[in-house]
């Protein structure tokens, strides 16, 4: 087998780009008929699928009765994602299909915004809406001035849409509200990011470090598989969280952290680490750029030093530095994944980067393996228009190096101001439930409010959609076919989504609705197949298989091109970083001007009778997306408050008490919330799951229920790096008196 290096070589003298593992595959022939495809599935009695419930997207299988109707979702066992499990909320993926609150049909505003008032409206008429007002904007404004939040398969087809129009202004919240800062350090300190499934080589670690990264609630299928596989295996779990998380409870070591502080721990474990000499001494001085400099830096950040900030004692920063030494190059310190904590966070996972770069996990195993991603062919259209403008003109100097659209970026530029060379006039709002997803609703809110045109594309009637100026019904990930999911993992594997039902009520697929506006908006070009089986069976065909292949098999597993999942032994590595190294001083950050080096600043600390706001995952709901479902609200209806018993003393607190939550700008939680008094929950802090509260009186099972802790999160702590909202900077105290207000059941 070639190595990547010599690839990279032959490329480079012009052989071009070949296909991730595409030579020497076999040609299937497919020639089935919509109708033979529909009986295929029918004969087999399952249709495969990949997971929407979360973005881990789990490969499996769709059973139905013998009446044909949908019964229950079961993990598909070839692929890597899931390895044949699906985890409650994936089962629970049914209840997307059969929930009786769904969006039903196309719908048109009729009174002023925010008002929930709507008709319903054909599809036709729905697209003209939406074409005649894009097609003003954009010659008013430009087509720059539209922009599209997106969260979710629908997304690719929409960006097609809004690239084919002239606007480059795409966004998820997946970066700036969550994983952006680990993307940007990984990149600046090794040359390449994180991604999705993470790259971390879990099942074959002998330490894993979790710092506030909740596995097991956060209950991302694969690597909470991996993770108790390593522990039955004996691997040490570390776990930093000021909540005895679930997590915690399989530690050999919870620290229980003083929020905010994370990053005095890093730096003292990377001062231990180098002061006992217990790095990787080859790896160090053949791979990375920077030690002196690192050195120096730590020199003084002693464990002594971390204690009076951290609360953690000096003796078990110490033991722990040196168990994560000795499973070396084994240790993975988890970068986590919802990051954007406290507005340092770039500087938090440089840290965190730097410290596994000490330890040489990066490119070994049980630490990070080299992911793989299988290239699909693109469909052919023409180029897309260059575009005029870009948000970057309206934060001069700001965030420079968010490598991707900022949602808040995107948001606050829709605010009108007069400074502005471009407000946002429209959005398109596929996939997310913005209300409830950026933080600061008010902001949000005013933003709303000045636009010319909201449409939203979802499943349910969600907060976002009683804003719209259109709805758009998408049928549930059951009831359609979407791209092929390619990667990233170990080997390189592609996995198909197919319809299991026709689509119910008047609800469609994403892909023919952007479809349909790009014929209306004179770009139809870029949408070269009519239908989203032909575009697959294509595809699937320049690759050596076929949609009819793909029915059978649901995934399908390649060799890797090269047999680089780690580094050879004494391998020469070139790294994507200016100096080619693994970056300990950061270049790219000195030349953006900010710190090389992530130094600790103190961030605010609660005022007296308020408590730190802290948030999480519960294993059975996916932020406010499942709250509704009705399958999942069984196992989990509200959530609760975390109090710790000696606040709850001083309160007079008992569990199953409902009580309201205010923040320290007197922003009180719309519904009341139970409380649950628990040692679990450090006493300066309170904890709460996200996505319940919701205000949305259409959503019948879940309205009112539990709190919101987006309503709370009116503070934002912006990195001022790339951009990422930092939400942990709210501080809580408690309203016992309720007034006789009623608690929703
Ligand atoms: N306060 C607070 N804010 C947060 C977080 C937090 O913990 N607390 N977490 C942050 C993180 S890590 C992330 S990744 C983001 C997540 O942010 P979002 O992805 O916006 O999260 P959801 O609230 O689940 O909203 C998903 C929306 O997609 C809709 N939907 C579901 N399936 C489909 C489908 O097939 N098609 C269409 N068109 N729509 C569908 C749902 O009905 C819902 O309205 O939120 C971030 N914001
Ligand atoms: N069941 C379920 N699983 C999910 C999701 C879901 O919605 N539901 N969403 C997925 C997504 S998109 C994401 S981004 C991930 C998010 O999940 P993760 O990335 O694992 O976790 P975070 O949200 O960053 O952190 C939550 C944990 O941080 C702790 N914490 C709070 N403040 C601090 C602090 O100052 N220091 C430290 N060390 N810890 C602190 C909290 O107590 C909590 O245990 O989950 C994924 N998995
Ligand atoms: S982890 Fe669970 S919810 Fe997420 S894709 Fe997999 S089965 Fe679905
Ligand atoms: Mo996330």
């Amino acid at each position: 087998m070639t190595t990547r290096r010599q690839f990279i070589r032959i490329s480079a003298m012009g052989a071009g780009a070949v296909m991730a593992g595409v030579t020497g595959y076999k040609l299937f022939a497919s020639g089935l008929t919509d109708g033979q495809k529909a009986t295929l599935a029918a004969l087999t009695g399952r249709t495969p699928t990949y997971c929407e419930v979360c973005f881990w997207k789990c490969a499996g299988w769709v059973h139905k009765d013998e009446k044909g109707d949908i019964k229950k979702i079961t993990g598909n066992s070839e692929d890597q994602n899931c390895n044949g499990r699906f985890c409650p909320r994936g089962t629970g993926g049914v209840g997307m299909y059969h929930d009786d609150d769904r969006l039903r049909k196309p719908l048109i505003r009729t009174e002023e915004r925010g008002k929930q008032s709507f008709r319903e409206a054909t599809w036709e008429e729905a697209f003209d809406y939406i074409a005649e007002k894009i097609k003003v904007i954009s010659a008013e404004h430009g087509p720059e001035c539209i922009a599209l939040f997106t969260h979710g398969s629908g997304g690719k087809y929409f960006s097609t849409l809004l690239k084919a129009l002239g606007s480059p202004h795409i966004a998820a919240p997946s970066y700036a509200q969550c994983r952006g800062p680990r993307e940007v350090a990984f990149q600046a300190t090794f040359g390449e990011t994180i991604e999705s499934p993470e790259r971390t080589d879990i099942r074959d670690t002998k330490c894993l470090v979790l710092i506030g990264s909740h596995i097991g609630e956060n209950m991302h299928n694969g690597q909470v598989q991996e993770m108790s596989d390593a522990i039955d295996k004996g691997a040490t779990i570390i776990t930093v969280d000021p909540r005895y998380s679930t997590a915690a409870g399989k530690s050999k070591y919870w620290l229980p952290i003083k929020p905010a502080t994370d990053l005095a721990l890093l730096l003292a474990w990377i001062n231990v680490i180098i002061a006992e000499e217990l790095y990787d001494k080859a790896y160090v001085e053949k791979y990375t750029y920077g030690f002196e400099y690192l050195r120096d830096h730590v020199k003084n950040m002693t464990p002594e030093w971390a204690y009076g900030i951290t609360t953690i004692d000096p003796t078990v920063i110490r033991e722990t530095a040196r168990e994560m030494a000795n499973a070396a190059p084994a240790v993975i310190v988890h970068p986590g994944r919802h990051v954007t904590w406290y507005g340092d966070d770039t500087q938090r996972l440089r840290a965190v980067a730097i410290l596994n770069a000490l330890l040489g996990s990066w490119g070994r195993r049980g630490g990070f393996y080299r992911p793989e991603t299988f290239e699909l062919p693109e469909v052919k259209h023409p180029p897309f228009p260059t575009p005029k403008r870009s948000w970057r003109t309206e934060f001069p100097d700001m965030y420079k190096m968010a490598d991707t659209v900022l949602a808040n970026g995107l948001c606050d530029a829709t605010i009108p101001d007069p400074s502005r060379h471009c407000q946002f006039q429209a959005w398109i709002v596929n996939g997310t439930n913005l209300i409830e997803t950026l933080p600061n609703q008010e902001n949000t809110m005013k933003a709303i409010q000045a636009l010319q045109l909201l449409v939203v594309i979802d499943t349910m009637p969600m907060e976002i959609t009683g804003w719209a100026d259109v709805v758009l019904p998408e049928c549930t990930y059951l009831e359609r076919y979407d791209d092929l999911r390619t990667g990233p993992h170990r080997k390189p594997q592609i996995a198909l989504r197919a319809p299991a039902a026709e689509p119910a009520y008047e609800t469609k697929p994403a892909f023919w609705m952007a479809r349909e506006l790009a014929k209306r908006l004179g770009v139809i070009e870029y949408f070269p197949f009519e239908k989203m089986e032909d575009q697959l069976d294509w595809q699937l065909k320049q690759v050596g298989s076929s949609l009819e292949e793909m029915m059978k098999i649901g995934v399908k597993t390649f060799d890797r091109p090269y047999d680089d999942l780690y580094f050879a032994p004494d391998e020469d590595v070139e790294f994507y970083t200016p100096t080619g190294k693994i970056e300990l001083y950061s270049t790219t950050m000195e030349e953006a001007g900010y710190d090389p080096m992530p130094k600790y600043t103190m961030h605010e600390e609660p005022p007296a009778g308020f408590y730190r706001l802290n948030y999480g995952r519960a294993p059975m709901h996916t932020f406010s997306r499942t709250s509704n479902n009705p399958n999942l609200t069984d196992l989990m209806a509200e959530n609760s408050v975390w109090v710790n018993p000696r606040v709850a003393k001083e309160w007079g607190l008992s569990t199953g008490q409902y009580i309201h939550l205010m923040n320290q700008d007197g922003k009180r939680s719309e519904f009341p919330i139970k409380v649950r008094v628990t040692e679990r929950i450090r006493w300066d802090s309170v904890y709460m799951v996200h996505g319940f509260g919701h205000d949305q009186k259409k959503l019948r099972r879940c309205y009112g229920k539990g709190a919101s802790d987006t309503n709370l999160i009116t503070k934002v702590l912006v990195d001022p790096i790339m951009g990422g909202t930092g939400m942990r900077g709210n501080f809580v105290t408690f309203i016992t008196d309720l007034g006789g207000e009623e608690v929703a059941s």
